[in-house]
This record gives C-alpha cells, structure tokens and sequence, in this order.
C-alpha cells in the first residue's frame, strides 16, 4: 500500500514549483489577489489526477502540465467566487484569510474572472480543442457553476437523492471529472481507457463531497482551513443531512469500492488512482 498523503503533499510540492512558472506577474490588486489564491495551500488533487491519468495511459507529463495549471487555475477561480458574501460566504480559505477578505470583494471577483480567462490561455497551450470544449463544459452551466446555482437555490429546501446527486455531479464532480479526462488526452488513450476514467471520475467525484459534507461536521475549522460546521446552519442539502452520519460514512466505503473497481483493470493497488478513494473515505483535511 503507498502513502496517498505523503505522495500527494510531494506531488503538491513539485506542482507548486511548476505553477511559479505561470503566476501572473502584474502588480495590480487583482494580480496580487491571483497569485495569493493560486501559490499556496490546497490539496492540488486535480493537477495529481491529470498527472495520474496521463501517466497510466502512457502520455508525457509535459503534454499534461497545462492542463494540470489550467484545472487548478479555474478550481482556484471558483473558490474565490464560492466565499464572497452572495455565495458561501468564508472568511477563511486553506488556513488563512479568503482572498475577499484580504483584497475586498471586487479585486476578488474579478481575480476569480481572470484566473478563469488564463486557464483557458494555458490549455491552449497544448493545441487540444477537445481539451477545451471538456474544460468550458465543466467549468460552466452543465458543470460547476450549474451545480452552484443548486446548492444556492435549494438553501432549506430538502432535495431527493436523485438531486442531491445531480448537484454533487456537477457541483463538484465535473471539476473532478475533467481532470481524469484531460489526462486521457493527453495521453491519447483509447475510448475504452477513457471511458473507464470517466466511470472512476464520477464515483469519485461524489466520494469527494461527500467526505466534504462530512468533515464539516466531524471537524474543527483549524484542520480544515475553512469554517466548520456552516452547511447545517445554511439549510444546505449535504449527504449528512439526506443520510444521517453514519449512513453517510457507509456510502463514502461503498462509493470507494465503486470507484477502485473501475480503474482495477486498469492500475495496480500501488498506484495513487486505486489508493485515492480509500485514502478520501478517511481524510482529515
Ligand atoms: C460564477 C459568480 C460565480 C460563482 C461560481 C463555481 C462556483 C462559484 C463555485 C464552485 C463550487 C464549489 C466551490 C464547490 C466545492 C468543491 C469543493 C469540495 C472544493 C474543495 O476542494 P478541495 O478540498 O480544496 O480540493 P483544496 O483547498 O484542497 O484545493
């Protein structure tokens, strides 16, 4: 069994040297507001699965990295945007101050903006239309943002599974989703590897709020860098709120069984993709 965390802070380690080579270097509030939400922090679990993917497949790492940058990029942009006071309103981002609350909202809404915009730049990069069309799709209305406008509209209204799932997929899962999908093109993968990524990459993109929803309620807001226990006080639609606590540990096990079944034929029980979803079932942070 590898260590996922050691292997993913070391990854983390290294990504984070890479991106210094595509901060912007403006000296604007706004540029400042970039690199501050970009350089540090963050678990980088989307650049490491783009990596993986592309690895696994047989790619280069350097056809993968501007799809590694581009990923984090818009990840960064929407949590920017998910703490201002019209969305999820956090003070506290990756243990330090929300980038609103360190350079005000404007600088920080616009930073969100133009983290966006450069993605798309440093996808472009690699030549790859299709790698673009999978970035806009998940970054926009039938991804992330669509899933966004779920949770805020449906803040003490209860949603069914279904929806509850349906949120989740886009929400978070997209995001998730497109960075095992990029990695396949990178590598050029066959449609079969690909769409054995995609099956993996929805399991776990589920798995991920899930573990989210519950570290809200299991932990302190010091370990998670955020502020704890905000989804009940919210009327948020969570997986602890549908299930229970405890059912809803048991479906992160099932979803991480799921997900390992789906990239077994594919990666051996040493690698970080078949230890992921294990490793999540249990984070702390
Ligand atoms: C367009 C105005 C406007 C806003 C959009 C897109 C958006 C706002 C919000 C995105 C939704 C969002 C933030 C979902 C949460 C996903 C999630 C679990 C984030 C935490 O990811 P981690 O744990 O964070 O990977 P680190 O800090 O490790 O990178």
């Amino acid at each position: 069994m590898i260590n996922v965390q050691k292997k993913l802070q070391a990854q983390a380690t290294s990504f984070e040297e890479t991106l210094r080579g595509y901060l912007p270097d403006g000296e604007s509030v706004v540029a400042q507001a970039m690199r501050y939400s970009l350089a540090d922090g963050g678990k980088r679990i989307r650049p490491a699965l783009v990596m993986a993917f592309c690895a696994l497949f047989g790619g280069e790492a350097e056809k993968a990295t501007p799809f590694a940058v581009a990923i984090e990029m818009i990840h960064c942009y929407s949590l920017i945007h998910d703490d201002l006071p019209c969305m999820d309103d956090d003070d506290y981002r990756r243990g330090r101050l929300s980038c609103h609350r360190k350079f005000g909202e404007q600088a920080a809404l616009l930073a969100g903006d133009a983290l966006l915009a450069e993605a798309f730049g440093v996808a472009a990069r690699a030549d790859c239309m299709a790698a673009i069309a999978v970035l806009a799709r998940a970054a926009g209305e039938p991804g992330m943002v669509g899933g966004q406008w779920l949770d805020l509209s449906h803040e003490n209204v209860e949603m069914t599974r279904a929806q509850l799932d349906e949120m989740n997929r886009r929400k978070t899962g997209a995001l998730i989703a497109a960075a095992c999908e990029l990695g396949c093109l990178a590598a050029g993968a066959t449609v079969e590897q690909t769409e054995a990524a995609r099956r993996y990459a929805g399991q776990l993109g589920l798995l991920f709020q899930l573990t989210d929803d519950v570290l809200d309620v299991t932990s302190a807001s010091e370990q998670l860098g955020k502020t704890a226990g905000k989804d009940e006080v919210a009327g948020k639609n969570t997986w602890v709120a549908l299930l229970g606590l405890e059912r809803a540990k048991e479906a992160a096990q099932e979803l991480a069984a799921r997900a390992r079944t789906e990239i077994a034929p594919f990666a051996g029980e040493d690698t970080l993709l078949f230890c992921l979803p294990g490793w999540l079932v249990g984070r702390e942070y």
